[in-house]
């Protein structure tokens, strides 16, 4: 069930330190996970071991130089090459969501190739780039932290990397909603009390109370999500319910003003 991670970059200074701690540090020490980090720049050749050249065509920027990155993919594959998933990380990639964590989640073995400046020369992703992810609408300076970020979620999913086997599955998201909201002590915080429900110690009307907390924050959030959850016929009434209610209509993306609490008590809506 281990995973091992090959990580071509040219900077792998920039993962000094992210898996040394919590549950990929103890993922690692317990053999189900392992990372190896590979320098771009020591499979490019010459004296100045050049890895970016400008664009053909012109226009800003560098692109990162085919040989080098090739070299390097062929060289820590070896006869592995053609059976390991080579994922480019690029914001041109396919989102990065949890069901693509799962799918990571079921190899053996994965390359993560992370991107610079303004790409790596298509000839890579032609000839060795078998998958291209992104973690999101929005650009970054390199792939490096959709890596940590992929490491960090597929290895969640790996059985045992967990303490508690049930903590994967209560995740959000693992069941298509937000979750609930959490409390611990003490009971009254600043004035702010915890929902009564909670310390009632009736399992049955707690465990009730969060399903509908998760559909009402999903709804009110992220009500794309909604439409691809599994839902129960009670979860499918409550949710009438809260279509019915005079409740604002959520809109697609939540927008500021639907996260804007903490503004001094105005816009508390969640
Ligand atoms: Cl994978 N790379 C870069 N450079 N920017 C991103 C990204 C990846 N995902 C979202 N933005």
């Amino acid at each position: 069930m281990a995973i091992h991670f090959d990580i071509l970059t040219l900077f792998p200074g920039l993962f000094d330190g992210v898996f040394d701690e919590s549950i990929v540090k103890r993922a690692r020490e317990a053999g189900l996970v392992t990372i190896a980090l590979h320098n771009i720049r020591d499979y490019a050749t010459g004296r100045h071991r050049i890895t970016d050249d400008t664009p053909y065509g012109g226009g800003g920027g560098m692109v990162i130089k085919p040989e080098p990155v090739a070299a390097a993919i062929e060289a820590v594959l070896g006869e592995a090459l053609g059976t390991v998933p080579v994922v480019l990380l690029t914001p041109q990639g396919r989102l990065f969501n949890h069901q693509v964590a799962r799918e990571l989640s079921r190899q053996r073995r994965l390359l993560l190739l992370c991107g610079r400046y303004e790409g790596v020369d298509e000839r890579v992703r032609e000839l060795l780039v078998t998958d291209e992810i992104s973690i999101g609408d929005y650009v970054l300076s390199g792939g490096e932290v959709a890596a940590m970020a992929i490491v960090e979620a597929v290895t969640r999913l790996i059985p045992g990397a967990l303490g508690d086997p049930g903590a994967t599955f209560e995740d959000s998201h693992a069941e298509g909603l937000l979750e609930y909201p959490h409390y611990t002590r003490p009971t009254v915080f600043r004035g702010h009390a915890v929902p009564e429900v909670l310390l009632s110690g009736n399992h049955a009307e707690i465990v009730r109370w969060r399903r509908r907390q998760a559909l009402r924050r999903t709804w009110q959030r992220r009500p794309d999500l909604l439409d691809q959850a599994r839902l129960s016929a009670e979860d499918l009434a409550y949710v009438q319910e809260l279509e019915e209610g005079n409740q604002t209509t959520p809109s697609q993306v939540a927008t500021l003003e639907d996260l804007c609490y903490n503004t001094g008590g105005k816009s508390q809506r969640l």
